[in-house]
């Protein structure tokens, strides 16, 4: 932490450029921002931010710089970003990086790294202003709060360390919860249509006990979705998003399921026939897999592959 914080600190006054995930969230623009705002330099996505966080862009006045070439800049620090083929077109020889999702494949290529598989990049980045001495202003704070926000799946799941950051950012920023939940609203009305639809939309698939949804959507909110579907009733749900960016499966399996079928949302994910597993990232209990171009059946091949790998319950 000392060593990384020095090194981060020494790039002041250079020109740099951190560099969030494609489809950037407010984790990833959240952090970049509040970088760029204390250390100075630019925040860049590969492409496109997610359309969420339009809000957050709005309101903070960030602009992010799209397509970025990462050799115009002296020093490059990825954020929020798991894999290298997140990074596609701008992925930078030389980098450094701040991250917390299990499993990064980044980590052992970065010039030094900030990695804590903790809830949320923004609170990693919190931790690098508070023990530098620096305070976040209000339109850092902010982001940095949906962040954290956003990544907890807006508390659903979070650390201590995410409960806590997120009460000292209202406090730092002199900003309400309300501020930041206004950052979604929007959003919020269209993504419960997507999940509504999804819902009734949904293929239902029971094996054994476990009540299992599929389901195909049109607006990129996959992980959103696959986790309403969760919190609806089903033990696993599988969402895929097809459209102009690509191909985004996810999958939630339930800690109960999980265990009792001995199963990894991640393995599972890389032994569906035609998924490379660079495309593959998550833990235990949740998978993601991204690329280019359709992929026809991957939810017939997903549901395939559990079957194949389905471990009756004892019990
Ligand atoms: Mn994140």
């Amino acid at each position: 932490m000392e060593t990384f914080l020095k090194t981060i600190s020494a790039l002041r006054g250079s020109k740099v450029l951190f560099l969030c995930h494609d489809q950037a969230d407010s984790d990833a623009l959240g952090a970049a921002f509040a970088l760029a705002q204390w250390i100075g330099g630019v925040v860049g996505v590969p492409r496109e931010p997610a359309i969420h966080t339009r809000r957050l862009i709005e309101a903070t006045g960030m602009d992010p710089v799209k397509t970025p070439d990462p050799e115009a800049y002296d020093a490059v620090v990825v954020v929020d970003a798991a894999d290298a083929s997140q990074l596609e077109p701008a992925v930078p020889k030389r980098f450094y990086l701040i991250d917390h999702h299990p499993d990064n494949q980044l980590v052992s290529h970065a010039a030094a790294a900030l990695y804590d598989p903790v809830s949320s990049t923004c609170q990693l980045v919190f931790r690098l202003l508070k023990r530098a001495g620096d305070h976040p202003g209000r339109e850092a704070a902010l982001a940095l709060a949906a962040g954290i926000l956003t990544d907890t799946i807006h508390f659903h799941k979070g650390d201590a360390e995410s409960f806590r950051a997120f009460g000292e950012l209202l406090e730092i920023g002199g900003i309400s919860y309300e501020d930041v939940k206004r950052l979604y609203l929007d959003d919020q009305r269209r993504d419960r249509e997507v999940i509504l639809r999804a819902a009734l939309g949904s293929r239902w698939v029971k094996l054994g006990d476990y009540n299992i949804l599929l389901a195909e959507i049109r607006t990129n909110i996959p992980t959103f979705v696959a986790r309403a579907l969760l919190d609806l009733g089903a033990d696993m749900s599988v969402v895929a998003y097809e459209g102009p960016e690509g191909l985004e499966v996810r999958t939630y399996i339930r800690e109960e399921m999980a265990s009792a079928c001995s199963l990894d949302a991640v393995d599972l994910m890389r032994a569906v026939p035609g998924v490379n597993s660079g495309q593959v990232w998550g833990y235990r209990q949740f998978a993601a897999f991204r690329r280019r171009d359709t992929m026809p059946g991957v939810l017939d091949h997903m549901i395939e592959t559990l079957k194949s790998r389905l471990v009756t319950p004892r019990g």
